[in-house]
């Protein structure tokens, strides 16, 4: 596919966004910013919410592509998660069929499959067929995405690829994001495979970096193209000495899902 020129950036006042604001750029892309928050420095970026048919529709309107990273990316109550998540990305979608938008980059999570035994480290046991065990209502969320882009692209030819994210921060902080880390540049790659990558129809990737120690394949995310060039190998020595080796007898450490299993960090607002 040809370089999408404008992209449509959701949740573009949020952790990832903020990096994927410096990061996507250099690849050629104008990128449209939307967010419930203001977006820091940029007094164009449109704040709205989800919620907003009307203003997520004239979001979409002229766009070549949607990075959707806007919703709730911790545990929280369903009623919530039903009007961020669930109807909010439905909303994104019908604002993209309405005009006419193509192709969609989704950002679902591990949380979708958080429940799925971990493997041992380095295995790339969890293939792209392991079957949806989300660990909390947000991974659930995740799990719709995922459903709702393979419904538009049989019913409306809309393209997406779903990312099952794993942790994209500057660097791994615990020692499971070891297995899962990617960085912000490799996630730049990525989503610029993403968007390029020809005939994806609905796709779902695993998404982090060639990490040595890592839980999942990568193969349909090579397949989009991307070729990930970070490992969290150096920050092993550092976190294992602070935190130790995972515990097979620590039901936190017992899942791909980690704490979201049996403690789910909650989203503040
Ligand atoms: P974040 O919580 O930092 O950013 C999410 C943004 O979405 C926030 O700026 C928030 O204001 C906005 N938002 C929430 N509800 C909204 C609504 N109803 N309408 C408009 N905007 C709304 O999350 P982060 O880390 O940047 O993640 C981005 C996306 O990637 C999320 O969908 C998250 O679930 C997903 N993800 C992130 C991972 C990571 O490691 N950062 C891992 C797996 C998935
Ligand atoms: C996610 O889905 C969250 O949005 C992110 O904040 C991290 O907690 C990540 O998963 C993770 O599993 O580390």
């Amino acid at each position: 596919m040809t370089a999408p020129r404008t992209v449509l950036l959701t949740g573009a006042a949020g952790g990832l966004g903020t990096l994927m604001r410096e990061l996507l750029p250099p690849y050629g892309y104008r990128l449209r910013l939307f967010d419930q928050r203001p977006v820091d420095g940029e007094p164009e970026a449109i704040t709205a919410d989800l919620a907003d048919r009307a203003a997520v529709r004239e979001a979409v309107r002229g766009v070549d592509a949607i990075i959707h990273f806007a919703g709730i990316s911790l545990e929280a109550p369903f009623e919530q998660i039903l009007r961020a998540n669930i109807e909010g990305t439905y909303h994104l979608y019908e604002a993209a069929r309405e005009e006419g938008v193509r192709r969609i980059v989704f950002a679902s999570s591990n949380h979708a499959v958080g429940f799925t035994p971990r493997p041992a480290d380095g295995s790339g046991a969890i293939g792209i067929g392991t079957p949806r065990r989300p660990d909390t209502y947000y991974g659930l969320s995740k799990g719709f995405g995922e459903d709702l882009a393979s419904l538009y692209w049989d019913l409306h030819g809309i393209e997406t690829v779903s990312l099952r994210i794993g942790s994209c921060f500057p660097r791994p902080t615990t020692v499971r994001m070891l297995s899962i880390w990617m960085s912000p540049a490799d996630c730049a790659r990525l989503l610029h495979a993403a968007l390029t990558a020809e005939g994806v129809g609905h796709t779902v990737a695993y998404a982090s970096s060639a990490n040595t120690r890592l839980w999942w394949d990568l193969t349909t995310a090579r397949a989009l193209g991307y070729t990930p060039q970070d490992d969290s190998e150096p920050y092993a020595a550092e976190l294992i000495a602070a935190q130790g080796e995972l515990d097979p007898d620590n039901p936190e450490h017992a899942h791909l899902g980690g704490a979201f299993c049996t403690d789910p960090p909650r989203w503040p607002y």
